[in-house]
């Protein structure tokens, strides 16, 4: 692909992927043109977010067929869909089109690990770079976790190293990277309305160990069936964990014990109640964690001290505050059913749960049997609040109210707790219904919260 000063680069979105990007070519030297569909993108605060820079072409709404005569190459935002018309365009045309990830791949330096899966990545993300940032500090944490790569990429040098959670929207358009290290936590259904079949999300998942070479590492979940193919599509040392039985090599329990077996030896790591975050899916996540950052070269004293030190990242069944007896807990990243079935696994019963957003068509079935004897009582919201409702009158019968606003959530699920309950946000879909992505949905229910 051609990476010329002289001809524009399309940066398609402007939201902090786009901006981020967009402020990568600009320092490098290039000529992006930024485009956004939405015709009330605020520029503003776009410029803000460069330094005041205006130098740059914009174009909103629809895209014009000068513009794709004129670009080498576009980079695309996550939360676009390759089925829009101006991407189909731009294909027509013969433009490439690149994730954010691999635009901000091509100026990084050091080694980069991947992390992919469906649930468990941005704490299993988060916890690798906690590891190895004892062990090298010069270690950056990006990707899907919130914080795009292309913010960072400049600063990295050859001594870097780099963890970045991908979601399947990046992967869709990231073709270059082989990663040094690839994780896939899980496979669970998800985002099937975007991708149009499970074969084609799972294809995703795996599709960047294809090119991994013999020297670096794919770590796997070794009680996924999904998964069970991985060693035949990769040249790299595959790694597994297991939270189900003894592995002759990786990591596993043992009677309530991480262990680490590795190169003929075997660790300790910890006991799974010395690990700060709650439920099994987190000692997964840790196991995943402490294998990958060995194979990276940390010392096992450091893993262990690692492991002990970290704590819940935000969003993710976050502890907020306890007022008249009732916890309150965030977990606004459950975007997906299985995320609130993990909730289920580790909340503190009875509970008040609010739910609902936007509607990727999931099935509420099986979350909504995981409720049973543990569920108080249901809070919607969002565009599936009926949806949501309807199954749960019909799976697991108990009483539901819908909602128009967080804030109406908050003060009835207050009203419906008991002391010594707990109110759980844990919406089961995605937040763009509402809001522009699950982390300003968390701030509002954290805030409400606080506010009571
Ligand atoms: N837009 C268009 N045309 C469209 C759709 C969107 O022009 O058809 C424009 C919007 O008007 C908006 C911009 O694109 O201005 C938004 O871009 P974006 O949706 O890609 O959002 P970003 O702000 O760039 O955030 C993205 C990820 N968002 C999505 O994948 C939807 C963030 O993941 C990620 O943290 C961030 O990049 C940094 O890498 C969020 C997410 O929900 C947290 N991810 C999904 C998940 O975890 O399940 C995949």
């Amino acid at each position: 692909m051609e990476w010329s000063k002289e001809r524009p680069i399309l940066v398609a979105g402007a939201g902090i992927s786009g901006t981020n990007a967009l402020r990568l070519l600009l320092q490098e030297g290039y000529a992006p043109i930024l485009y956004d569909g939405n015709p009330n993108v605020d520029l503003e605060k776009v410029y803000a977010k460069l330094e005041g820079r205006r130098d740059f072409e914009v174009v909103l709404g629809d895209l014009t067929d000068d513009v794709i005569r004129r670009v080498q190459f576009c980079t695309i935002s996550p939360g676009i869909w390759l089925d829009r018309p101006f991407v189909r365009q731009l294909r027509e045309a013969g433009v490439p089109i690149i994730s954010e990830i691999s635009l901000a791949y091509h100026f990084s330096r050091g080694r980069v690990a991947v992390v992919t899966g469906t649930n468990g990545k941005t704490t299993t993300t988060t916890l690798i770079g906690h590891i190895m940032e004892a062990v090298n500090p010069e270690t950056y944490t990006v990707g899907n976790i919130g914080r795009p790569y292309s913010e960072y990429a400049t600063r990295t040098t050859e001594h870097s190293f780099t963890a970045i959670e991908m979601s399947s929207f990046q992967l869709e358009t990231t073709d270059d990277l082989v990663p040094d290290l690839l994780v896939i936590t899980n496979i669970r259904a998800d985002h099937l309305d975007r991708h149009g079949s499970m074969e084609n999300y799972v294809a995703l998942k795996k599709k960047l160990c294809l090119h991994q070479r013999p020297d670096q590492f794919t770590v796997i979940n070794g009680d996924d069936p999904w998964l069970e193919d991985v060693p035949s599509l990769t040249k790299a040392r595959v790694l597994r964990f297991s939270s189900k039985r003894e592995l002759a090599e990786g990591c596993f329990l043992r009677n309530d014990n991480v262990v680490l077996r590795m190169d003929g030896a075997e660790h300790h790591i910890c006991r799974r109640d010395e690990i700060q975050l709650l439920g099994m899916h987190n000692t997964e996540n840790v196991m995943t964690g402490v294998l990958a950052s060995y194979a990276l070269g940390a010392p096992v004293d450091v893993l262990r001290e690692r492991v002990l030190s970290f704590t819940a990242v935000p969003h993710r069944m976050e502890y907020i505050c306890t007022k008249n007896g009732i916890r309150y807990y965030n977990d606004s990243k459950a975007t997906n059913p299985d995320s609130v079935i993990k909730a289920m696994e580790v909340v503190t019963p009875p509970v008040v749960l609010i739910a609902g957003g936007f509607d990727r068509h999931a099935d509420y079935r099986e979350m909504v049997e995981s409720f049973r004897g543990i569920v108080r009582s249901v809070v919607l919201l969002g565009t599936t609040a009926k949806d949501i409702a309807d199954a749960v009158s019909l799976w697991c019968p108990l009483p539901t109210a819908i909602v128009g606003t967080m804030e109406e959530a908050v003060k009835l699920a207050t009203e419906q707790a008991h002391e010594g309950d707990t109110v759980l946000l844990s919406p089961a879909c995605a937040s763009w219904d509402m809001y522009p992505n699950f982390e300003v949905r968390g701030d509002e229910f954290r805030q409400l919260a606080l506010k009571l």
